[in-house]
């Protein structure tokens, strides 16, 4: 089969003005690997080749006034048209979305739409932004992936692409998807051991090694209770809300500060 849509392939689009970064990190690994089994597809498109004057100028001062450059309309607009020229024109089946600070936040339901539909156009911000208009014109989406400040879009745009591809059939195995599908339930993980039986002259816990499983699992569950607690307070109210607040027999969360409020790092890992 040549096309790739037709062999129910992926196709991921990026537009940046780095295109050396990619595929970068999505040629290790799993994606790798399903890149190589054309799971899915990576074209890379240089937003300067869309730039129509002689230097290439894909920036311009900020109007207004204000530090740095933002990113012109119509370089940008020509480098998506051309993108989505060969694009399903369902937009929720290939949306176009913008990485940027100022995006929705990711999220993992958000990524399992994404990951559903026929492929994905990425727009990697640079600078200090792309003009306001084409983003309207083009509908384009703003994704962010978390608040902290990165240097450009392209490493969000790699986030982005493994947390789809990693979903698409075939590049994770059964075992690791059926995982996935029953257990977290919106709790952080259990923490993990394995061999030697004592490391530094720390034990694995007493309980992993019993054969007990029943005893195992609910272990895991109450780990998994206080870490959440602990670390993801925001996780565990809507864990607990979900479940009418009966997940746990342990205290509920209390209204103390958390550790971020009382300036970091506090009993987060005493164990
Ligand atoms: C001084 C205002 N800055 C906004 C916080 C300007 C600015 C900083 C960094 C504009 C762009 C960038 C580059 N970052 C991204 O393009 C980016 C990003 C990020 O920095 N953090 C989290 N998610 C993303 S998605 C794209």
């Amino acid at each position: 089969m040549q096309d790739q849509a037709a062999a129910g392939g992926f196709r991921v689009k990026v537009l940046t003005i780095l295109p050396e970064m990619f595929p970068g990190a999505l040629a290790a690994s799993l994606t790798g690997k399903a890149l190589k089994a054309r799971i899915w597809s990576l074209e890379v498109l240089d937003i300067r080749e869309f730039a129509r004057n002689k230097h290439r100028t894909v920036d311009d001062t900020p109007a207004g006034g204000g530090p740095g450059m933002v990113m012109k309309p119509d370089v940008v607009a020509a480098a998506i048209d051309h993108a989505q020229a060969d694009a399903s024109g369902d937009r929720g089946r290939w949306p176009v979305i913008c990485l940027s600070p100022r995006g929705r936040p990711l999220t993992q339901a958000r990524v399992r739409e994404l990951a559903a539909g026929e492929g994905l156009t990425l727009i990697c911000g640079r600078f200090e932004g792309v003009d306001q208009r084409v983003l309207e014109a083009r509908h384009v989406e703003e994704v962010s992936i978390g608040d902290f400040v990165l240097t450009g879009g392209e490493i969000p745009a790699m986030a982005l692409i493994d947390a789809a591809v990693r979903l698409r059939p075939g590049v994770l195995g059964n075992e690791e998807s059926a995982v996935e599908e029953s257990f977290s339930r919106g709790l952080l993980e259990h923490p993990h051991y394995t061999r030697p039986q004592v490391w530094e002259g720390r034990a694995i816990p007493e309980i992993l090694l019993s054969g007990h499983h029943a005893k195992i699992a609910e272990w895991r569950r109450s780990q998994a209770a206080r870490l959440t607690k602990q670390r993801r307070p925001d996780l565990w109210r809507a864990h607990t809300s979900d479940t009418g607040g009966a997940a746990d027999g342990d205290r509920e969360l209390s209204d103390a500060p958390t550790s971020a409020a009382k300036g970091g790092q506090t009993k987060d890992d005493e164990r």
